[in-house]
């Protein structure tokens, strides 16, 4: 590829990829689409950006024709929390957004595009440890109903067309760059900060709650050496299970007391304790491993010295 457009560049994953990827593919190379008027000064000092809404197809159209796209990676979504509460966004910003996608890469002949997945796809009647590749998919939320959609769509989009679209089921993804949004996964970055700020974190979902989860680095790995593996390697395409770590709140709680013995921890289960009960402990990611080499570096608790480190240095700095 030689012009990547990511598209929610100014989120979680995007905003850290989009600066990965200008490392490896030049900054003038890799185009921030985002829907904020005002992105970071780190993406707009590194590299073009571009106002983009996958909804708007003409405005989309127009970003490609200028700067000749020949990749897209969509990393626009609206996550299962806001999901639940507005069902109908999530169907438009996530099943219209993507086809919008498809279809430009498709007309404009792109060499590939990345549609991300997530453990969503999965529900309550999957089996929930080490679940594998191919296993039910009967999610119960909106976000796991479009995610599942998107993943048949992108796999269509390869059979019917020959476009070469990948993709990869996220767990939940820990980083300290930028906040995520409207995810049931949160809690998972928040405990950091509420640890470094109040010694303190009322969580979401109670102690036993156990999800898949990644630290942005290997997110980043995955994410890239999925993109660069050799498309003829591939068995599947927009699905592919990718663990790294499992581990319930408690444990994430008694990993933090090691760096900062006097947090504490309590409980409020809300909506979202449902919603993380319908997904799986741990995924069963051999065929990631085996397709396209992948491996993770994170566990637990180098994690976590990681996170708290950074974060402690945002709040001496006033960031946070
Ligand atoms: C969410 O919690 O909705 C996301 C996800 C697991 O896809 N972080």
């Amino acid at each position: 590829m030689k012009k990547i457009l990511v598209i929610g560049s100014a989120g979680q994953i995007g905003s850290e990829l989009t600066l990965s990827l200008r490392d490896i593919y030049g900054g003038e190379n890799v185009i921030a689409g985002v829907r904020k008027t005002k992105p970071s000064e780190k993406l707009t000092e590194t590299g073009p950006c571009e106002v983009v809404d996958a909804l708007d197809m003409d405005g989309l159209v127009s970003v490609v024709k200028k700067y000749n796209i020949d990749g897209i990676i969509n990393m626009a979504a609206i996550l299962s929390g806001t999901g639940e509460k507005n069902p109908m966004l999530a169907w438009d910003v996530n099943m219209n957004g993507l086809i919008n996608v498809l279809e430009v890469a498709r007309e404009y002949k792109m060499k590939q595009v990345l549609v991300p997945s997530s453990i969503a796809v999965f529900g309550p009647t999957t089996p929930v440890d080490d679940t594998p590749q191919e296993t039910i998919l009967k999610p119960t939320t909106i976000y796991g109903v479009t995610k599942v959609a998107g993943e048949l769509l992108g796999d269509y989009y390869v059979k019917r067309y020959g476009l070469d679209v990948r993709g990869l089921r996220y767990p939940g993804i820990i980083s300290h760059e930028t906040l995520p949004g409207g995810g049931t996964t949160d809690y998972a970055v928040a405990i950091y900060y509420e640890a470094i700020k109040n010694k303190k974190y009322t969580c979401f979902v109670n102690a036993d709650t156990r999800l898949p989860m990644m630290y942005m680095p290997d997110c980043l790995k995955a994410t890239i050496d999925l993109m660069q593996a050799d498309f003829s390697k591939l068995k599947h395409h927009c699905d592919f299970n990718v663990g790294a770590m499992s581990f319930s709140v408690a444990e994430m709680a008694e990993s933090i007391k090691k760096f900062i013995p006097e947090f504490e921890i309590s409980y409020e289960p809300d909506f979202r304790q449902e919603i993380a009960d319908s997904w799986p402990n741990s995924v069963d990611d051999s065929a990631a491993r085996e397709e396209w080499g992948w491996k993770p570096d994170y566990d637990l608790d180098a994690m976590t010295e990681d996170m708290l480190k950074a974060i402690e240095e945002k709040h001496k700095k006033g960031l946070i």
